[in-house]
């Protein structure tokens, strides 16, 4: 049972940890510090808790949930940690007892940076659920020295820094030596004959350590105690004896720094795979690292492998961790003396695959030559399995040529990892009905055709808990008042009786209240951290995600443009102040991207310096956006920007927070704004745009943009725009990629298909701004009905569906 600590308790187990941990004296003490010692506190409480989990676990049997990913964009830990385990207000109350303030000690945590963006932030949000869902879990991946690096912008342009995180994140972290494995490259493959069977033995290869760093993770509600387990890479040599006693003593510690450049820095692309093998290593390192771990675990706890697939579940969230199928295919045939065909039964049943993205230049694959070179036994079993998969497929389809190519695991000197998950896992799963769809009748045609039941659907979720109860207290206290009680943190769907209010003209107005204090909150923070102030009078509305061209966010920048230009034209016209906030980082070497976030700044410097418009018309770009800044971002948008070309977002995520924080959506029916609408209708958002299967439609009979652009004048002047630049910057290349063809392919994103809806989208929003009862009613019904969008929903149905485990 939980123990109620009150401040006192608290301030003493602060004021022990800067004592005997830190050794600082009264005087010595500030923020950081109390930083760390709250951390260590918590860390504590939830170590206890973790040891009593995981032994519970082990006496009851009961089947693990191993969730594998490259990415965990964690944010900050301290609030949630504290709100979880119950004891937030007695920790404000003991720093405050000390003499701080709660909000700057917050303030002081760096984010836990280990992720891209909706993927990485995906993971975060599924351990809290998992946990607090009480499913005995535990999430593993890399730990980075860096994260996903600071965004600056210096004239314009994004600059990036590394981001140290450790330093002070650290401060969570349990390093656990004791637990190390080790992971071998390279080196040559012998075969021998032993008692009339054939052994492979891998000799002569380098050997890198992997030392688990756990986080632990505790649930809301329950003494549940999860466990992030985060592999860091050594060398298992600390130095070269020989050449540090001849004086070379950089050259004697060049082991040790390459094995550490394993995990040295997170790959800040998404969406798009760069084959570096640096890339490779850290996937095969993470995978080796896991699957050991978890093999050493269960053989501890059970002395067999013959029932792994009943009690381990591997959930790979995306490709990035697909070794672990020739991995745990290794380990059963070559460590433990199983055939091909049990170790493919026992595999095939403890892995399952999450799937994106459809886009095609983020489905990874990975040249034969340097997985063979790098890791010859994974190669040769990856092989294995793609003759075999393909025998399977020639069966089936009758020996169409077509469909074997596109099934294949491994052609044309390339591995497909994509292939390599369905053949290899048990399940597959999209991300939103529509992602899944296009899965089922597209991307894994034939696939799934020949199996049918492999094929499931499990819409995101975000963690509600943070992303309303704690990033939005004001609104968190009128639910709890509406709802009688906070029993919606528990059971998101109860945020439906909130449609009960939806004439209630009072509750409509504190609505309102709520919104715009939020702004105000939000104005006098960024004011703060640099320097602009944001126009609390003007509609606020968000695009926030990371850059990429599928995502539009230069749409965004010409529907701006054309109202810059109408306003620019008739400065007395009728005009609602409006403020465009963005929000993005860019992939270091995304050109395009780049040049998009140039753009924007481009254009938010001269509309700040147009005396005619400045006071009606505001964009500014938001450096840096990243887990913390969403978190107070979230509360005070208005209008939500999710305008990704139909078909082509896999579900989205920031789509749910904006939702659930009562701001509108414009948006596409792509991801999982399809199923918003199924909840909202028409009438509490505002769609627009060309559906998923009208862009195909259009793209097969030839998108033609010139034809947009000479019929519509204002789409026109829009685009020159666009090409002549605003900071004395040209723009050639933007305006080409809108307007021409790229080989034999007109801008795959189709924008001037959609410019003249959208416009229509967003003047429909703003008269609908003016009607400020409606206005509040609509963003009522958003918050009511975002309850399907809890993360405790998804990891429900992955329990039930896929993974076949018990919760809560
Ligand atoms: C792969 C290989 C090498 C280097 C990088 C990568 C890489 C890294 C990250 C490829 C893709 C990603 C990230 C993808 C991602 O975030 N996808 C988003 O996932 C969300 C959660 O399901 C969805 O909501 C979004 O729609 C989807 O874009």
């Amino acid at each position: 049972m939980q123990q109620i600590y009150t401040i006192q308790d608290m301030e003493e187990a602060i004021r022990g940890k800067l004592r005997l941990h830190y050794g600082i004296s009264e005087k010595e003490v500030n923020e950081e510090y109390i930083f760390k010692a709250c951390a260590l506190v918590l860390r504590d409480m939830m170590a206890l808790r973790g040891a009593e989990t995981a032994e519970a676990v082990q006496r009851g049997h009961e089947r693990q949930v191993h969730y594998l990913s490259l990415e965990f964009l964690m944010g900050r830990s301290l609030m949630k940690n504290a709100y979880n385990l119950g004891v937030l207000d007695a920790m404000n109350g003991a720093i405050e007892k000390m003499g701080f303030k709660p909000a700057d000690i917050f303030e002081m945590e760096p984010d836990a940076g280990l992720g891209n963006g909706g993927l990485g932030r995906l993971a975060a949000c599924y351990l809290d659920s998992m946990t607090t869902l009480d499913i005995p879990a535990t999430g593993y991946s890399l730990c980075y020295d860096l994260g996903i690096f600071k965004q600056r912008i210096v004239d314009g342009q994004q600059v990036e820094l590394p981001d140290d995180w450790k330093a002070m994140g650290g401060a969570w972290l349990i390093r656990k030596p004791e637990e190390r494995e080790e992971v071998h490259f390279g080196g040559k493959l012998r075969e021998v004959w032993h008692n009339g069977h054939l052994h492979v033995v891998h000799e002569d290869y380098n050997t890198v350590i992997a030392i688990p760093c756990d986080m632990e993770i505790a649930g809301y509600g329950t003494d549940h105690v999860n466990t992030l387990r985060l592999w860091e890479a050594r060398s298992p040599r600390t130095l070269d004896m020989a050449l540090f006693a001849s004086g070379q003593y950089v050259r004697a510690t060049e082991e040790q720094t390459m094995a550490q450049t394993i995990t040295k820095i997170l790959y800040p692309n998404d969406e798009h795979i760069e084959g570096k093998s640096l890339r490779l290593k850290q996937q095969y390192f993470f995978v080796s690292a896991t699957v050991q771990s978890l093999v050493r675990k269960h053989l501890e706890n059970y002395g067999t492998l013959k029932n792994f697939h009943e009690k381990n579940i591997i959930q790979i969230n995306d490709t990035h961790p697909a070794m672990v199928i020739p991995e745990l295919m290794r380990i059963l045939m070559d460590e433990a003396g199983y055939s091909w065909d049990e170790s493919w039964e026992i595999t095939r049943n403890s892995v399952a695959y999450t799937n994106h993205t459809v886009l095609a230049e983020a489905l990874e694959r990975w040249p034969q030559s340097l997985m063979e070179r790098l890791l010859p036994r994974i190669w040769q079993i990856i092989d294995e399995i793609g003759r075999r998969y393909q025998k399977k497929v020639e069966e089936f389809f009758h020996h169409n040529h077509a469909i074997t190519e596109k099934m294949a695991v491994v052609w044309g000197g390339e591995v497909r990892m994509a292939n390599l998950c369905v053949a290899g896992g048990s399940a597959v799963n999209g991300v939103s009905g529509l992602h899944t769809e296009i899965l089922r009748n597209d991307v894994f045609r034939e696939a799934c055709q020949m199996e049918p039941a492999k094929f499931k659907n499990v819409t995101n979720g975000i963690d509600h808990r943070r992303w309303l109860s704690q990033s939005n207290p004001a609104l968190d206290r009128l639910i709890c008042e509406l709802t009688g009680g906070d029993g919606y943190l528990l059971h998101p769907t109860q945020l439906q009786k909130l449609d009960d209010y939806a004439d209630d003209a009072q509750v409509l107005e504190r609505l309102g209240r709520i919104k715009r204090q939020n702004k105000e909150d939000f104005t006098r923070y960024l004011k703060r951290i640099s320097g602009v102030t944001l126009n609390t009078d003007g509609i606020f509305d968000v695009q926030v995600k990371r850059l990429h061209e599928y995502k539009r966010q230069l749409l965004n920048v010409m529907q701006i443009i054309a109202s810059y230009q109408q306003l620019h034209d008739s400065p007395n016209m009728d005009f609602t102040p409006h403020v465009y906030l963005f929000g993005a980082k860019a992939a270091p070497g995304y050109k395009v991207a780049k040049d998009i976030i140039r753009l924007i700044n481009g254009l938010a410097k001269q509309i700040a310096g147009d005396p005619l418009c400045k006071d009606k018309l505001q964009v500014v770009f938001l450096e840096n956006y990243c887990v913390s800044l969403a978190e107070k971002l979230m509360p005070a948008s208005e209008v939500s920007q999710q305008i990704s070309t139909a078909g082509k977002e896999a579900s989205g995520t920031g789509n749910m927070k904006f939702m659930m924080n009562g701001a509108l959506t414009i948006g596409t029916l792509d991801g999982a704004n399809v199923e918003m609408h199924d909840v909202l209708g028409d009438d509490n958002m505002f769609l627009f745009g060309l559906h998923a299967d009208e862009v195909e439609e259009m793209k097969r009979g030839g998108y033609d943009p010139q034809g947009f652009y000479q019929r519509d004048g204002i789409l026109r002047a829009v685009v020159d725009q666009i090409r002549d630049g605003f900071d004395g910057v040209r723009n050639d290349e933007l305006y080409e990629r809108l307007l021409f063809n790229h080989y034999g392919v007109a801008d795959d994103y189709m924008l001037l298909a959609d410019f003249a809806a959208y416009c229509d989208a967003e003047r429909r929003m703003v008269e609908t701004y003016h009607d400020s009862v409606r206005w509040n009613r609509m963003s009522l019904h958003n918050i009511a009905r975002s309850g399907i969008f809890a993360a405790d929903r998804s990891v429900a149905e992955y329990a039930d569906n896929i993974w076949h485990v018990n919760h809560k």
